[in-house]
């Protein structure tokens, strides 16, 4: 009698154990996958300019996507928020040779971009 309700109570922990790992593992991809999308506006010329932000960008520490429109000039970042943040991503426009809203370009990588890209980089 004792030992057939250990097995049931030992069955249903077990029950409980399994519930409760698939919960963790369920609410730590909810957090991780936790995404923001920004927009900044550079000072990209052409579609030289497009390919290089867009390649390098998609490298930076948590960049999921880039998007850069040459009609104007706005480039949609979506990143994670644990990983990254908007100043970080505007940080790093920079130093690929472009201004991002109010922070220009960085002096160093703009004058190793092509010259066709060289127009209001340093405004
Ligand atoms: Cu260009």
């Amino acid at each position: 009698m004792l030992a057939s309700d250990l097995t049931l109570i030992l069955r249903i922990m077990n029950k409980i154990k399994i519930i409760v790992s698939i919960l963790f593992l369920f609410c730590s991809n909810l957090i991780s996958a936790q995404t923001d999308t920004l927009k900044v506006q550079t000072s990209a010329e052409c579609g030289t300019c497009k390919k290089k932000l867009e390649k390098e960008l998609v490298f930076e520490k948590g960049v999921k996507s880039v998007n850069l429109n040459l009609d104007t000039k706005v480039v949609t970042v979506v990143y994670s928020v644990e990983k990254t943040n908007a100043d970080k991503i505007r940080a790093a426009i920079s130093k690929i040779g472009y201004a991002a809203d109010s922070i220009p370009a960085d002096k160093k990588a703009y004058d190793r971009l092509p010259d066709c890209c060289k127009k209001d980089g340093m405004k």
